[in-house]
């Protein structure tokens, strides 16, 4: 039996702070430290960070090092150099290109993943998947420069896969999705040769150039990474969307909810973590197979609750109305509640403590992917041959180990509704109806004042700051402040739990001009547009918003920011760059990995915008964060000439009368 007691929690920082803002996660820190399970935020409590090597001011590339070259404490003191006499700012700017080699590998191996999978279904050589958006189809077609109308469908997504997969390893050329930004910033990328050519060579050349000896030019470094970074957001987390759109069907507004509370005490739960759809796009059907069902009943269970944990969350929340269990640093502690049968796992994000604490209770541990198998865990691999056996496979596993939960189960209460589905298309629809679907009102209402201007807050959670704490505080001054927000990943997760993805947020949480839009509209303040790699929506947003008119003939002109205040993973660094390198001030919290470099870092948070009309930023505090990202948009409002229009913010008769034509 679930204990009923479900008081409010307690545990704190030793310093005083809370370890969370979500109630939810507190209650199961403090459930976890009763029942002696280790978790994250003991570890970070034990173990403090390196600040050489967070700041980036350590080089291990070649066997006559580590190299650690901290800033001189004094000005008479000279700056340390490497053995090899490699300076500072080389060193910061090495380890900042590998970070966005990692994270760009990451996003990209996905998306070639997705892209082997679909045009093996458009051979239908797969069974299962299939032909879900026409309309996208025939879109990514002529994206690609496909002549359309004379293919059949099938021959379309034949065609369609093999130039997707062609983008991996071309070796001369440029991306055919970077030729979908705007054409001031395509030839942006061509001055300073930053136009991706192909997106593994762009991450290969990422390593050679950091090798020892090699590439010792921190500006050089810098351009290369903004290559291969571009190669992330314009290649291959792009093409992972829109096949996966393709697939699996285009994100329309659907209704969902979030939190541990979503877990069930007498069903079988099984979470799935990661980031692919490819394998729990199968388990969503197979946990609804009558045999599943019938199978989990003869057990005893009530049924088979499914809920997702991460950006495979995101991605089946955003497509089915599928539950999501929790963001990040949930993870541990959903196995913690005793009541998860199976945790399965693909890639990214994935702790390895997992193993350990679900031997403390009856959790099956299953990997999927043979890129990410964890000591410990049982693996049944995922078989894209015929991926609905192996999903019935692990939904066996799963119900299997229902009847071996232990007594002392406890699951927190806590659950929020949420609307989600916000992709590209669902904007452009819900603003210009049926008929008209354009931007047009939103860039009427952002040339109006009613909307002061665009934020994207994307992004992971990070033990070494309060969980969900920043993304809340920093999003609700920006919507405050009528900024609308464009979210994803894990901030998504931390706004849904906080109620900001419902439309009645408008209400409470936002200045008067946003909150009638969305009020007339029927939206949240707030926009879940999906995974992290849907930050590529946002860049498609981005352009459309350009595309529209009047605000600009560049993403950096609109009155735009970006931030991700709780970042921890190398994929946030590849997205950070991809969106400075697409003409975006974009602004980090909790640590940044190259302020042990001045120089270098006073390139990249000043010097880098006149270079590409981007930049980046570290701001700790989420309410400085804010305010830095308003001024800015209020700095890109002044040189559009719209500054005065925010004046108005009192609505006449005539006002009031066009927005309800919205
Ligand atoms: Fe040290 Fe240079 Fe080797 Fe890096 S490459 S470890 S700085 S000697
Ligand atoms: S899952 S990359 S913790 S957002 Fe995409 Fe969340 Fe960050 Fe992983």
């Amino acid at each position: 039996m679930a204990e009923k007691k479900d008081k409010k929690s307690t545990k704190i920082n030793e310093d005083g702070s809370a370890l969370s803002v979500c109630e939810a996660t507190q209650k199961m820190i403090d459930r976890a430290r009763e029942l002696k399970v280790s978790t994250v935020y003991d570890r970070a409590a034990a173990m403090k960070p390196c600040l050489i090597g967070a700041e980036g001011s350590c080089c291990k590339n070649c066997s006559m090092g580590p190299c650690r070259v901290p800033p001189s404490k004094k000005e008479d003191e000279p700056q340390k150099v490497g053995l090899c006499g490699a300076t500072a700012e080389t060193i910061a700017a090495r380890n900042f290109a590998r970070m966005v080699a990692a994270g760009a590998a990451a996003h990209s191996d996905h998306g070639r993943g997705v892209a082997e999978v679909f045009l093996a279904a458009a051979k239908g050589e797969v069974p299962g998947y299939g032909i879900k958006d026409v309309q996208k189809l025939l879109q990514v077609g002529l994206d690609l420069g496909l002549d359309v109308e004379k293919m059949e469908t099938k021959e379309l997504a034949i065609k369609i896969g093999e130039k997707c997969l062609a983008e991996f390893g071309q070796q001369e050329g440029e991306l055919l999705f970077a030729k979908k930004a705007p054409l001031k910033r395509q030839e942006l990328w061509r001055k300073h040769n930053l136009m991706p050519r192909g997106i593994d060579r762009e991450i290969v050349e990422i390593m050679h150039r950091t090798h020892m000896g090699v590439d010792q030019d921190y500006k050089n470094l810098t351009a290369q990474a903004g290559r291969a970074a571009l190669g992330d957001g314009w290649g291959g987390s792009m093409i992972a969307t829109e096949l996966q759109d393709i697939m699996f069907g285009t994100p329309v507004p659907v209704t969902g909810s979030i939190n541990l509370g979503v877990l069930n005490e007498d069903t079988v739960n099984i979470i799935v973590h990661g980031h692919e759809p490819l394998l729990s796009e199968m388990i969503v059907v197979a946990c609804q197979d009558p045999e599943m069902v019938k199978l989990a009943r003869s057990k005893g269970a009530s049924g088979i609750t499914l809920a997702g944990m991460c950006c495979t969350a995101n991605e089946i929340l955003m497509r089915h109305g599928i539950p999501i269990a929790g963001n990040f640093l949930q993870q541990e502690l959903a196995i913690i509640t005793g009541v998860l049968d199976a945790m399965v796992v693909d890639v990214q994000c994935e702790m390895q403590s997992m193993s350990n604490i679900a031997k403390c209770f009856h959790t099956q541990l299953i990997t999927t992917s043979p890129k990410a198998k964890i000591e410990g865990a049982r693996h049944i691999q995922f078989e894209e041959h015929n991926p609905i056996e192996t999903a019935k496979q692990i939904v066996r596993a799963a119900i299997g180990a229902y009847p071996n939960r232990k007594s002392n189960s406890f699951i927190p209460s806590e659950k929020n509704d949420m609307v989600v589905g916000f992709s590209h298309e669902t904007i452009n629809y819900l603003l210009g109806g049926t008929f008209r679907s354009s931007y047009r009102p939103l860039n009427d209402n952002i040339i109006g004042g009613r909307i002061r201007g665009i934020a994207g807050v994307v992004g992971c959670n990070n033990a070494r700051t309060v969980h969900d704490g920043q993304h809340l505080a920093l999003i609700k001054e920006l919507i405050k402040n009528d900024v609308i927000v464009l979210t994803t990943g894990c901030s998504a997760m931390a706004c849904g739990k906080a109620g900001l993805l419902a439309p009645e947020a408008a209400k409470e949480y936002c200045g008067s001009g946003l909150a009638e839009i969305c009020e007339t509209v029927g939206i949240p303040p707030v926009l879940h547009m999906g995974s992290c790699v849907d930050n590529s929506r946002i860049l498609i947003a981005a352009t459309a918003v350009v595309k529209e008119g009047g605000l600009g003939d560049d993403i950096s002109d609109l009155p735009a920011a970006g931030a991700a205040p709780e970042w921890m993973s190398e994929k946030a660094i590849s997205i950070g760059h991809y969106f400075v390198a697409s003409g975006v001030y974009t602004l980090f919290g909790t640590t940044f990995p190259t302020t042990g470099s001045k120089k270098f870092t006073e390139y990249l948070f000043n010097n880098l915008e006149e270079e590409w009309g981007g930049m980046w930023d570290f701001v700790d505090n989420p309410l400085d964060m804010a305010k830095k990202m308003i001024a800015h948009i209020d700095k890109k409002r002044k040189a559009l000439g719209i500054d005065k229009a925010r004046d108005r913010v009192l609505m006449d008769m005539q006002m009031r009368r066009e927005l309800d034509a919205v």
